[in-house]
């Protein structure tokens, strides 16, 4: 029921269903007073009035939010122009409320997921468009597996309204690693802060005694974040213990410890998360209590199963097997180039220090080393995705199996109901199967020799296949129920499959294809070292640490001093110690496996110089990713006071269904990123700086999603830190 809208001018607080001067609601009958019309709803949930409120009652079982819409279409939008959406519900689940293009592809251009309640609440948001045209206004009700009644009144959409600024919590103006320091490493600590001159800083331990004391630096203004900052440095501390916290003007920093064993937990829960991320097998409760779900994808209703994926139309007409491997992010999706990196990166921290380190998986207790055996689930997988002999492009490599078309959140893998298929063959795949079976062939030699050799069959194969068809590049556009992953450079991919065939082999066929490939000689230590589709650098990481006798391997060596010289000088110029400075200050998609990345380059050189600045500078960087940063938030699930909890997936998606869990602990979230390209970073980020571009909620795929090559590089530096002990 609208309530006299045109006295409303006259009211000073915001009111709920209630147009100002300069305002137009552009809703039609948002009070349903006496009719339905113009609102429409999904057949199986039709509207009727009830005390003045549309009521549907929704029926159990289906899949997707949007399966189950009461809405309004023709709102016209005009790009810039701020918009405030209000309504009133009732409900006992989650309504996604949402203004979306109309008709295919159906673009969102702005939700909200609020959970509802029986006795029912006002809702108001304001978004500012990036579009004109026509809208559709919707409350998508879906994907509840038990019926459930929803009740709407009041509903406004209101042009010309002022936006309500996102402003983030940053908590004290004192920023430290909120996990822990190494007794005997670095500790150092931000301070947002304008005084031109240094302030006091006091170090207390949990009794609140003092334990040190000294003065701030002032380091003027901070590129990565805008602010006036000075930097801290406690690391003449020695002691040890739980619970200390740094005061400075006034402020008192989140607490953190002074210890090293989190580090070894952090190691183990990093590379715990790929079990939890399996596709082809029930989780246990028993290994993961709290995290059981069936097994995904293994050809029980309604999945389709990946035990028989036929091509996408006119690309193949045979069916392939491809069950197991990872998912790879919040998504169902397994693609052959991000598990190849990911894998690449868990196999590199395996070779760089021959230990074990106990996964809880089902294989443990095998004679396999626990993080071989969870690559193992991702290799098999990967040589699957092979074409077999006989078949046209035998020997290349399918790009990636997903889905059909895109489903929403949430969603357990197991009840994904879309179609599944394998998509063109492309040669970053194939050469991503060449590097990382090469490589598995020389570590799982000892524990099994059978599965060395025919690693290191396929690797020949698709180097093989790759050189006769060097370029099938993934399309750009092929981005329908699943990412793209196209990279339109593989020559990188090129250097790095030619540098694990050489390492494996030592065959000089292979050291000729090394010498004379461009990335050989090349400056590899860009903004951010390598990620999935920049791989030339992690193939010079392997070059100089696994023996060999490529001539010239000194330069080698050299070159990834020198990439890890440079990281060292941009984190020393940057206040908050962030190995990380993009041109322009614009933030990758996932920069924190790049502040990562580029640890991990920094922690080779202290491996192959031991030169104890090296090791000081990974440990420092470290403090970046835990709560030293402008937002004041660690990046890691269950590390750190105020810590990401709300990352992007299907399945740990309690955001959407309190019934399900947050990730597990030891989850990285992908971290800012300047370009906002999810609808909800835009309405909540736009025109943020650097290291504002984060945003810890479900619906930012783009700034918090989880994925398995972020997780790696945790994981690599969680380990590299871990055995320094006290430092
Ligand atoms: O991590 C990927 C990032 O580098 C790309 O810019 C982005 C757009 O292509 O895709 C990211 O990868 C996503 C993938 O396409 C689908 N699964 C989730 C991945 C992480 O967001």
């Amino acid at each position: 029921m609208k309530i006299l809208a045109f006295l409303a001018a006259a009211l000073v607080a915001v009111t709920p269903g209630v147009a100002y001067a300069d305002e137009t609601d552009l809703i039609i009958n948002g009070g349903f007073d006496t009719e339905v019309a113009p609102w429409w709803s999904s057949a199986q949930a039709p509207i009727t009035l009830v005390d003045g409120r549309a009521c549907v009652d929704i029926p159990g079982g289906t899949t997707n939010r949007w399966d189950i819409v009461v809405g309004q279409n023709d709102i016209p939008l005009v790009a810039g122009e701020t918009y405030r959406f209000e309504f009133f519900a009732t409900g006992t689940s989650i309504v996604r409320a949402v203004v979306s293009q109309p008709d295919p592809p159906y673009a969102t251009y702005f939700e909200e997921s609020p959970l509802l309640s029986a006795a029912g609440d006002d809702h108001v948001y304001t978004f500012t468009s990036t579009v004109t045209g026509p809208s559709s206004v919707q409350f998508q009700l879906g994907g509840s597996p038990t019926p459930w009644r929803f009740c709407l009144d009041d509903v406004a959409f209101v042009k010309g309204a002022t936006p309500i600024p996102y402003e983030p919590d940053t908590g004290p103006a004192v920023r430290v690693n909120q996990v822990a320091y190494l007794p005997d490493g670095p500790k150092n600590a931000t301070l947002v802060s304008s005084s031109p001159t240094p302030v006091r800083w006091e170090l207390r331990n949990r009794r609140k005694a003092i334990v040190d004391h000294g003065l701030t630096k002032p380091r003027g203004k901070d590129v990565t974040s805008g602010q006036d900052v000075h930097s801290i440095d406690f690391s003449r501390f020695r002691g040890r213990g739980t619970g200390f916290e740094l005061t400075a003007a006034g402020e008192t920093s989140r607490p953190f410890d002074i210890d090293p064993s989190a580090y070894e937990r952090l190691r183990a829960d990093s590379l715990k998360f790929y079990y939890t991320q399996r596709s082809g097998i029930a989780i246990s409760d028993e290994l993961r209590p709290g995290y059981a779900r069936p097994a995904g994808h293994v050809d029980v209703a309604p999945n389709q199963g990946d035990g028989n994926v036929p091509c996408q139309a006119g690309v193949c007409d045979y069916r392939l097997d491809v069950t197991g491997g990872w998912y790879d992010a919040g998504d169902h999706g397994k693609y052959v180039v991000n598990g190849g990196i990911s894998a690449w990166q868990l196999m590199n921290l395996y070779e760089r220090r021959h230990g074990n380190v106990g996964l809880a998986i089902p294989e443990s207790g095998d004679r396999t080393p626990d993080i071989l055996d969870e690559v193992r689930w991702e290799l098999d997988f990967l040589l699957e995705m092979q074409v077999p002999a006989g078949q046209p492009l035998a020997g290349m490599v399918h790009h990636k199996i997903h889905d059909r078309a895109w489903t929403g959140l949430p969603l357990l893998p197991h009840l994904d109901p879309q179609p599944r298929e394998l998509h063109p063959v492309s040669t970053a795949a194939t050469l991503n199967l060449a590097a990382t079976a090469a490589q598995a062939a020389r570590l799982y030699r000892r524990y099994d020799r059978a599965f060395a050799d025919r690693s290191l069959a396929a690797a020949r194969t698709a180097f093989a296949a790759a050189v006769a068809n060097p370029d099938r590049l993934a399309s750009p556009d092929d981005g329908t129920g699943g990412g793209a992953y196209s990279d339109a450079q593989v020559g990188d991919e090129f250097y790095w499959a030619a540098v694990e065939l050489y390492l494996t082999t030592g065959s000089p066929e292979y050291a000729d294809r090394v010498l004379a490939s461009p990335f050989h000689t090349a400056d590899v230590f860009g903004p951010g070292a390598f990620d999935w589709g920049n791989t030339a650098a992690a193939a010079r990481l392997d070059l100089a640490t696994v023996p060999s006798k490529l001539p010239g391997r000194a330069r080698v060596v050299r070159s990834v001093v020198q990439g890890a010289d440079k990281y060292v000088a941009v984190q020393r110029a940057n206040p908050y110690a962030i190995p990380y400075a993009p041109a322009n200050n614009s933030w990758d998609w996932g920069s924190n496996s790049l502040v990562l990345n580029n640890l991990s380059v920094i922690g080779t050189a202290y491996d192959l110089t031991r030169r104890p600045a090296y090791r000081d500078a990974v440990v420092e960087g470290m403090d970046y990713i835990l709560g030293r940063n402008a937002l004041n938030y660690s990046y890691v699930t269950g590390y750190g006071e105020a810590a990401a909890h709300n990352q992007h997936s299907r399945w740990y998606a309690h955001q959407l269904d309190p019934t399900l869990p947050n990730p597990p602990a030891g989850t990285l979230a992908g971290g800012p990123n300047s370009s906002l390209q999810d609808p909800y970073a835009q309405s909540k980020l736009a025109g943020c700086v650097g290291q504002f571009c984060y945003i810890d909620d479900i619906q930012s795929w783009s700034t918090n999603e989880l994925t398995i090559n972020w997780n790696s590089s945790l994981a690599w530096v969680a380990s590299f830190v871990a055995d320094q002990n006290a430092g």
